[in-house]
């Protein structure tokens, strides 16, 4: 019986070993798995045609692939005109769980006059917490098909929330998508030290208990 029970535990030990994040794989984040909204940080000015026949800012983040074409229409494309030059939009964004980002796609308008010159990205994590700040100049995009400049983010890791400003020389920002690559963050090291201190800690009372229920 003494056998059994410790096989037994080995068993849900192991179980509890495999219960923890493997090796993490990159995931593409878009309107299936994160959320996105104009925030309260943008300034004073007009939208334009962006919201014209029920589209939403969810239009954002409706690429489904990193690599995917767009085209410059009311439907796909988002156009703010702030009142004055440094004026600007602000996009939230929540990831939903925490990521480390490592790609920021960014598919721009292709002409100068109206395209993003810079997005100010913040980073927070899980409990809300600032962890970083980041600004990028994104390039022309492509013309017709529009497809996304892809730029290494070296944003922190254990992000959640994300506030992307972004702002153009004449006060106009237009442009098409934002989508990030990343990873599911996993518990720092010591986290997993501590879950699997845990398991050893209860492993003698689980035996106890087994062997009282055994007599
Ligand atoms: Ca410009
Ligand atoms: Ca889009």
């Amino acid at each position: 019986m003494k056998n059994r029970a410790l096989s037994a535990a080995l068993v849900a030990a192991l179980a509890m070993a495999s219960a923890l994040p493997a090796q993490a794989q990159s995931v593409y984040l878009n309107q299936d798995n994160i959320a996105v909204s104009v925030g309260a940080g943008t300034s004073a000015g007009t939208f334009n045609n962006t919201f014209s026949g029920g589209a939403t800012i969810a239009k954002v983040i409706d690429a489904p692939t990193a690599d995917a074409a767009e085209f410059h229409n009311q439907q796909t494309h988002i156009w703010f005109t702030a009142s004055s030059v440094g004026g600007g939009l602000e996009l939230l964004f929540d990831f939903g769980q925490a990521y480390d980002i490592q790609t920021l796609h960014f598919w721009n308008y292709d002409g100068e006059g109206f395209d993003v010159d810079n997005v100010s990205f913040k980073f927070f994590d899980a409990a809300n917490q600032q962890v970083g700040a980041l600004d990028i100049q994104p390039a022309l995009g492509s013309s017709p098909a529009i497809y996304a400049q892809d730029i290494d983010l070296a944003a922190p890791l254990n992000v959640r929330y994300v506030s992307a400003f972004l702002t153009g020389s004449n006060a106009q920002v237009d442009f098409q998508n934002i989508g990030f690559t990343a990873v599911a963050s996993v518990p720092e090291p010591g986290v997993l030290a501590l879950v699997g201190l845990g398991g050893l800690v209860l492993l003698p009372t689980w035996l106890r208990r087994r062997r009282g229920a055994s007599f």
